[in-house]
């Protein structure tokens, strides 16, 4: 191939695939699978290799991070990131609206945009010429650290501004923060290795982009919700809203939840309603944040000791409080792993009463030197279980307890364990029923075989009561046997014997799931069906084998292949299979529409939105959100959005609904 040819390869390959990336980190609606993806970026990271010098200061392959800094140099923002004023209620946001009126000497309503405000850390991005060229901390607001490196490996910033005139000089500015989830995730695995774990999401996304290994960071799965400009050139706005369409535009990811208010009644009202959000979001918010939408009168307003005059910060409660640690108790989970959990004094923060907390490990008990009876700091978010930030000093009583976990498990007396280089301590009894109950808990559960009315409470008493020793037992139990048991009527017996007769009926990947093998979660389960078709098969698979698949690593490769390898589990399955489970097909129906994107558009006479998609997926077909050129059919409905606008733009193929049905059912 001729450098030229390359050239070219390389410009196409960066441009597909940071189209494709922001797809799904920015739109959350990606256009092909990973797999697809990996494909473009293995041909991508290959033509880098063998042509060095062609590799581009845009290219996606930069976001898995790999330089390893000294230090952070520091960085003068050109125009200081101001922080906000505090309202702490109602009365005082209404006091921040008349502020304004009187200085602006206006009468009338005034448009404000009121958006969540993220918890997580602000940072600063530098575009030139359309490439970014330094990402930096706020630090104290004139001068941050310069973070760049770290910054490039978060995957829903671009490395190279949308469009075809980008500004000359853009500085966006945005909240940097990492998902409850992945929070959770994180602490859950730094407790494993014994590492110290982060009191709060925040900490967690400071911590996470000020690794100097920049590996580290682009392992952590931090996001940014752009929220405002500094120095634009090149670009002329007017309103805050219109700030926001055209970061939009220039792709990046904003606040989804905001709101251009016509007044600050509106903007009161979108408060309330995001505090009854407020538990449900993926990530934690601490208030809203209301800003004079008009530039011009924001410029008039100006700034007061280092705070703009026209946005103030409306916030929620804190959820961090302080309480008693009564007790210290330890669990055994499915895998037999001891942790020790704080039980405190109730304490309502912000609305629910927390009663415990997870203490991870005794490493972790060490490190925050925390006794039985101490008060502590404790924060919740979201509704992951609360975190005990600290203790409070001071207020440690004489008769306070070291807490040391037991060599024994709690629950069935055997022996328990540290293996070297483990933080856990785990239960060594074969047949404990606390690694029982856990796991039957997992095997009837929502996402696994869905056996309804099998609460946790049932669990214990069917295992307390002899009637469950391993999974198989479940389908043993009669309807004489719960009504021998207290509290159960003919009703509830019934009920439960059909739940459970009905959950023999199940897609293989829910059945795997449900075995609780480790490592082996919803998705991976659905992997390996996919790729192995059956059970049978799957049992008989190498170590080798398994490491063949795509997406599946040695961590899990070896947790399979050993799990199988135990008779006793071979033997259960097999069981369990003798029962009579009938296994839906998780296979495609059909084909014949492989890797076509459809794009719906407007409302279908014969069939609902959700039940067209699934039609189409069961042809291997993908529906999209919205029309682009890698759209190949728009299906048409009664009063169609935007989307039949573009495609006809786009020059792409609109079906009707007949067309529609007839390409489906071929
Ligand atoms: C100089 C959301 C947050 C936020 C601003 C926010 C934190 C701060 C801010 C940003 N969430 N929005 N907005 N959603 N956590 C409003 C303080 N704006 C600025 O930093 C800023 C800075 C400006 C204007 C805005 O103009 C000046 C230029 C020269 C000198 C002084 C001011």
């Amino acid at each position: 191939m001729s450098t030229e040819k390359v050239k070219k390869e390389i410009e196409k390959l960066t441009k597909d695939l940071n189209y494709h990336s922001w797809r799904y980190y920015v739109l959350d609606d990606p256009e092909i699978s990973d797999a697809e993806y990996d494909e473009l970026f293995k041909k991508l990271e290959k033509l880098e290799k063998e042509f060095p010098q062609l590799k581009r200061s845009d290219s996606p392959t930069q976001k898995v991070g790999g330089v390893v800094l000294e230090g952070f140099e520091k960085v003068t923002h050109s125009i200081p990131m101001l922080s906000l004023a505090n309202a702490a209620n109602e009365e005082e946001a209404h006091e921040f609206d008349a502020r304004v009126k009187r200085f602006l000497d206006i009468k009338k309503d005034i448009e404000y945009i009121a958006e969540a405000k993220i918890d997580g850390l602000a940072i600063e991005l530098v575009y030139e010429e359309g490439k970014l060229h330094i990402g930096s901390t706020r630090g104290d607001g004139e001068v941050g650290e310069n973070i760049t490196e770290n910054i490039k490996t978060i995957k829903s910033i671009p490395l190279g501004l949308m469009g075809n005139n980008p500004p000359s000089i853009i500085e966006v500015r945005g909240e940097a923060f990492m998902h409850l989830k992945d929070f959770d995730q994180l602490n859950k695995k730094r407790a494993q290795a014994s590492e110290p774990i982060f009191a709060n999401s925040r900490n967690a996304a400071a911590g996470s982009l000020r690794q100097l290994d920049t590996k580290l960071t682009a392992q952590r799965p931090l996001s940014l919700f752009c929220y405002g400009v500094g120095r634009l050139e090149g670009k002329k706005l007017n309103t805050h809203f219109e700030t926001l369409e055209y970061l939009k535009k220039l792709g990046f990811k904003t606040n989804p939840l905001s709101k251009k208010c016509k007044n600050i009644e509106e903007v009161i009202s979108f408060y309330k309603g995001i505090l009854k959000k407020r538990d449900d979001l993926p990530y934690e918010i601490d208030g809203i944040v209301i800003k004079v939408n008009d530039l011009h009168l924001q410029e008039e307003l100006g700034t007061i000791s280092r705070r703009p005059r026209w946005a103030v910060a409306l916030k929620f409660e804190a959820r961090q409080s302080t309480t008693v640690i009564e007790d210290i108790q330890v669990q055994v989970g499915r895998t037999g792993a001891l942790t020790p959990v704080a039980y405190l004094k109730p304490v309502n923060i912000g609305g629910v009463v927390v009663k415990r907390a997870s203490l991870h490990n005794q490493d972790e008990i060490d490190k925050k030197d925390i006794h039985i009876g101490d008060t502590v700091f404790v924060e919740r978010a979201g509704d992951v279980i609360p975190y005990v930030v600290k203790v409070i000093p001071g207020k440690r009583s004489k008769n306070s307890k070291k807490f040391k976990i037991p060599s024994t498990c709690p629950v069935c007396g055997a022996h328990a364990y540290r293996e070297e280089e483990e933080a856990v301590v785990r239960c060594s009894g074969v047949g404990c029923p606390a690694k029982l109950k856990e796991a039957v808990s997992h095997f009837v559960s929502r996402n696994a075989l869905n056996i309804d009315g099998f609460g946790e409470k049932n669990v214990d008493h069917f295992i307390d009561a002899g009637l469950i020793q391993s999974f198989s037992d479940i389908y043993k139990i009669k309807k004489a046997d719960l009504l021998k048991l207290e509290r159960w009527g003919e009703k509830s017996a019934s009920n439960l014997i059909e739940a459970i007769e009905k959950s023999k009926k199940q897609t293989l990947d829910r059945f795997l799931y449900a075995l609780g093998i480790r490592f082996v979660g919803e998705h991976t389960a659905k992997i390996l069906v996919q790729h192995f078709g059956s059970l049978e098969k799957m049992m008989k698979a190498s170590y080798e084998e398994l490491l063949e698949i795509y997406e599946v690593g040695p961590k899990v490769a070896q947790s399979v292949s050993e799990f199988f390898k135990e008779k006793k589990n071979r033997d259960e399955v097999l069981k369990l299979l003798k029962i009579g489970f009938q296994f839906l097909s998780l296979k495609k129906t059909s084909s014949h529409l492989q890797g076509t994107i459809f794009v719906l558009t407007g409302t279908l006479n014969s069939l609902s939105r959700g039940e067209a998609k699934k039609l189409l997926e069961a042809c291997g077909a993908r529906v999209s959100g919205s029309v682009s050129k890698m759209t190949d059919f728009v299906v048409v409905g009664a009063l169609p959005g935007s989307n039949y606008d573009k495609a006809k733009e786009l020059g792409v193929a609109v079906l009707s609904e007949e067309e529609f049905l007839k390409k489906v059912k071929k």
